[in-house]
């Protein structure tokens, strides 16, 4: 139970969110703001004021126009950068079943807290108690359309080669929030991006953002380099509709994958996929799968290069452009990086949770996967008594490839 310090009302199992505006925030949010103070806004907050109850927020019969306010929210969204904002209500539904026949089949591997939190995935109120409905955003971050496919060269994943996105996109959300909040007063909710048990394809799919691909992404016709997040709250708000599927008879995604880590349609098995191999899996990676990983050191982006879908995607907001040449720096170059400078150059970028030990054995790997070149073999040398036995193992693999 917290106490709205404002009118004293009691609000069950909801803190008082902040609601006082960024000082930088766009012009025309400002301009929304204004607006909105003038009219429906402001009447809950005269209303409040007048020692209405907050709790009126929550009622079907009050007076406000939530359909109303959900376009002034999907407009907000979009002048914070937001590519799509869709209302889904929340209730993860079949897609709840399928999640636990995914993991009874053992497809998260090693990421345990699948498993942990399934509970608290597939019911939204146990995770946040009030909330009714699923404000789920888009956010685009293509950097650029350039490929990785000399062998010599680093591929890491596009969504990495900026900045992280969890911290970006929930600040981005937070001050959606407080936008709704100046206006309409205090009222439940959270703020996620992949940052907590949240089922967060489904609800964007469900708020009509896209559909989900075979590849089991949400994808839309403006493509599938969106991240997700969302907002869980107790505002009521008119759910939108989901769109139609286009992937047809297609199966680029499924033929593309270079480990078939997509085993049916709609069906990813972690285990297989290298973007578990190279960022979730601690120890060693599979003997099997390393091979197939080519020059990939951070995540694959196979599935969604070959969508004919991403023909149409924007290249993303600039915050995910690359830096420190993560586009095109070389294997070698990065793998000579000490711990410190890896530390240092990717401070605030998602690669450092890997730390700088599966980021060698990443790297190994790839410079295993050849060509067979002097400056190669003696990058792998020089670590070759590593302190970490992990390393030195996949760099003696390594080496065996390259000295068949
Ligand atoms: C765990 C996880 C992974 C795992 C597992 C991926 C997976 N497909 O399950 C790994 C590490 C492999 C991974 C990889 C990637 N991920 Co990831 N990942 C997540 C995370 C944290 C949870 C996803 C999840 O719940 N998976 C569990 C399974 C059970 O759920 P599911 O695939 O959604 O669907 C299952 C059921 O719901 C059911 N189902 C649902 N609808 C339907 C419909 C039909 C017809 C059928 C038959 C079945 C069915 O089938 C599935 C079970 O087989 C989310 C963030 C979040 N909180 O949601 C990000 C997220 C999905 N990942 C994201 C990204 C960007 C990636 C990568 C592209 C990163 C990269 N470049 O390396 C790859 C893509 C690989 C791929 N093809 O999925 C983004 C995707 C954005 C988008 N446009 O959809 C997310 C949403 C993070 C974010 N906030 O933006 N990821
Ligand atoms: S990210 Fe790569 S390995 Fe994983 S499913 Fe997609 S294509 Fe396959
Ligand atoms: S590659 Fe084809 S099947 Fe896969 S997600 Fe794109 S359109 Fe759908």
């Amino acid at each position: 139970m917290t106490k709205c310090p404002n009118h004293g009302a009691r609000k069950r199992g909801f803190a008082r969110p902040k609601v006082a505006f960024e000082e930088n925030h766009h012009p025309r949010l400002q301009q929304w703001r204004q607006h909105f103070a003038q009219t429906l806004g402001g009447r809950l907050v005269r209303q409040l004021e007048n020692g209405g109850n907050i709790g009126a927020m929550h009622d079907q019969d009050s007076t406000v126009d939530y359909a109303a306010l959900k376009e002034k929210i999907r407009e907000a969204g979009k002048e914070l950068g937001f590519a799509a904002v869709g209302v889904a209500r929340a209730e993860p539904g079949p897609a709840v079943e399928k999640m636990r026949e995914w993991l009874a089949a053992g497809c998260h591997g090693e990421m345990d807290y699948m498993a942990r939190h399934a509970e608290l995935r597939a019911d939204p109120q146990q995770l946040h108690p009030g909330t009714i409905t699923v404000i789920s955003a888009a956010i685009d971050y293509l950097p650029h359309t350039k490929t990785a496919d000399q062998a010599e060269q680093a591929a890491i994943s596009r969504y990495a080669q900026g900045r992280d996105y969890h911290k970006l996109i929930r600040n981005r959300l937070q001050k959606l929030a407080d936008a709704i909040a100046a206006q309409i007063g205090p009222f439940g909710y959270r703020v996620f991006s992949d940052s907590a048990p949240v089922m967060e394809v489904e609800f964007a799919r469900q708020a009509g953002l896209g559909w989900r691909g075979k590849h089991t992404l949400l994808l839309s016709k403006q493509g599938s380099w969106r991240f997700l997040g969302d907002i869980y709250t107790d505002l009521p708000l008119p759910p939108d509709a989901a769109v139609e599927e286009h992937c047809g008879t297609c199966t680029a995604c499924l033929d593309a994958c270079p480990t078939g880590a997509i085993v049916a349609p709609y069906k990813v098995d972690a285990r297989r996929c290298i973007s578990y191999l190279t960022i979730e899996l601690a120890g060693s990676i599979p003997e099997e799968f390393r091979p197939l990983i080519g020059n990939r050191i951070y995540g694959c982006d196979d599935c969604q290069l070959c969508c004919p879908w991403n023909r149409f995607a924007q290249i993303g907001d600039p915050e995910f452009s690359p830096r420190h040449r993560l586009d095109s720096a070389t294997l070698i170059e990065l793998f000579n990086w000490t711990e410190a400078e890896f530390d240092h150059r990717l401070a605030g970028n998602p690669i450092r949770r890997i730390g700088h030990e599966r980021w060698l054995r990443n790297i190994a790997v790839a410079l295993g996967n050849g060509p067979s070149t002097v400056n190669r073999k003696n990058a792998l040398k020089m670590k070759l008594d590593h302190p970490s036995a992990l390393v030195r193992e996949h760099v003696s693999w390594a080496l065996d490839r390259l000295n068949p």
